[in-house]
C-alpha cells in the first residue's frame, strides 16, 4: 500500500525510521518490541500497521524532522544529532521549534566531536581561533563555538569531513565519532566532544489533538516498558537468612527482591530484578557471599 496523497490521516498514527542505515534495525526491533506488526509493502516505503494503527514511513533520517514540521508523519526514530542540527537551522531562520526530543531510545549511540590533527598541541577551544573547521553540522558547531566566544570559519561539507585537513580544506574537523577509527585512520584526534548523541523519539512540541494523542501515549509506554528492562535480568537463587546483608550489598542494581523461606528452614528463596549486568564475576562473588542455585533469566516484558 502507497501512502496516501494527502498528509492528514487522522485516525492512524505514523512513524517515521531510516529505510537502511545504523537505525533501521535497531528502530524496528524496538517498535516490534512494543507490541507493532506491519504489513510490507512492495516498494517498502510505507509499512501499514496491523496490530495496532501505527504505520511505518521508511525514509533517509534526515529527511524525519521536515517530515515532522510537515505533518506528513507524526513521530520519528533519528539521531540526536540531526534532530538538533535541524531544530538549529530552524532558529537560524527565525522559524519556531515544531518538532522536539520525547524520548532517548538507548541505541546509536556516538558524539559530536571537534577534532584536530595528531601533532595539533591541543590547549583548548580557543586556539581554534580564526582556524577553519569542516563539518556537516554546521548549525551546531556555529552555536558551540558561539557559546565559546571563539571566532572560526566553518566549511560546510556534505560528506568525507575526516579527509578536509589532508586536503588542505579545513584546519580541523567537527564530525561524528564513535570508535574513534576513522579519526585514527586520517591522523586526527578528538580534543572536545560538543554533544552526546543517541537516536531518540521525535514528535511535535504541540500535543495531538485527536485519536493519535492515546495512540502516542499507548506506544510511550510500552516503549518505556522496553527501555526500562532493556539490560535487565531476572536473577533467582537461595540464601542463608544470616548471608542476607552480604548478598544484597552485591546487588546494588536490583529492585528490592521477593523473598520466602524454603520449608520454614533459615534458607530465603529470592528473586531480584536486577538492572545492571550480571556477569560471571558477579555470579561468583555472589556464591562467595553465601548465594546458591543461581539462576539469571531473560526479562521480556514489564508492566509497572
Ligand atoms: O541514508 P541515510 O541518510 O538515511 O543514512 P546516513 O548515512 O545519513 O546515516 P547513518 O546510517 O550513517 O547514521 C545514522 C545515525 O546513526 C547518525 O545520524 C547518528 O545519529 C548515528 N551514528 C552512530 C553514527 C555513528 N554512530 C557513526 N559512527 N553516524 C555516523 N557515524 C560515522 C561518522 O560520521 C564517521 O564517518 O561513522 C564514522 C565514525 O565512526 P568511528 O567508529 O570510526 O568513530
Ligand atoms: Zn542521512
Amino acid at each position: 500500500m502507497s501512502p496516501p496523497a494527502t498528509p492528514a490521516v487522522r485516525d492512524r498514527l505514523r512513524i517515521a525510521i531510516q529505510k537502511s542505515g545504523r537505525l533501521s534495525e535497531p528502530a524496528r526491533a524496538l517498535l516490534a518490541s512494543a507490541g507493532l506488526s506491519w504489513r510490507e509493502s512492495r516498494d517498502r516505503l510505507f509499512c501499514y500497521g496491523e496490530s495496532l494503527p501505527v504505520d511505518l514511513l521508511l525514509v533517509r533520517d534526515d529527511d524525519i524532522p521536515g517530515l515532522i514540521a510537515d505533518g506528513v508523519c507524526d513521530l520519528g526514530v533519528v539521531g540526536r544529532n540531526v534532530l538538533l542540527e535541524q531544530a538549529g537551522e530552524r532558529s537560524e531562520a527565525g522559524l519556531p521549534p515544531v518538532f522536539r526530543e520525547w524520548r532517548a531510545l538507548g541505541f546509536g549511540g556516538c558524539r559530536l566531536s571537534i577534532a584536530v590533527p595528531d601533532g595539533w598541541d591541543w590547549q583548548g577551544p580557543a586556539q581554534l581561533a580564526g582556524k577553519r573547521i569542516a563539518t556537516t553540522y554546521p548549525n551546531q558547531l556555529r552555536a558551540w563555538l558561539r557559546q565559546q566566544q571563539v571566532e572560526a570559519d566553518i566549511v560546510v561539507l556534505s560528506g568525507s569531513v575526516e579527509i578536509a585537513p589532508r586536503l588542505g580544506q579545513a584546519d580541523a574537523i567537527c564530525d561524528l565519532v564513535s570508535s574513534g577509527a576513522t579519526l585514527a585512520a586520517n591522523q586526527l584526534k578528538p580534543v572536545l566532544d560538543i554533544l552526546q548523541s543517541e537516536a531518540v523519539l521525535a514528535g511535535p512540541v504541540q500535543p495531538f489533538g485527536d485519536v493519535r494523542a492515546e495512540l502516542a501515549d499507548l506506544l510511550l509506554r510500552r516503549m518505556d516498558g522496553v527501555l526500562r528492562i532493556r539490560d535487565s535480568k531476572l536473577l533467582l537463587f537461595q540464601a542463608p537468612r544470616e548471608a542476607l546483608p552480604q548478598v544484597l550489598q552485591l546487588l546494588p542494581d536490583a529492585e528490592p527482591p521477593t523473598m520466602c523461606p524454603v520449608d520454614g528452614s533459615e534458607t530465603l528463596a529470592l528473586q531480584a530484578l536486577c538492572h545492571g549486568a550480571m556477569t560471571w564475576q558477579r555470579l561468583e562473588d555472589l556464591k562467595r557471599a553465601g548465594a546458591r542455585g543461581l539462576m539469571v533469566l531473560p526479562v521480556e516484558r514489564m508492566l509497572a
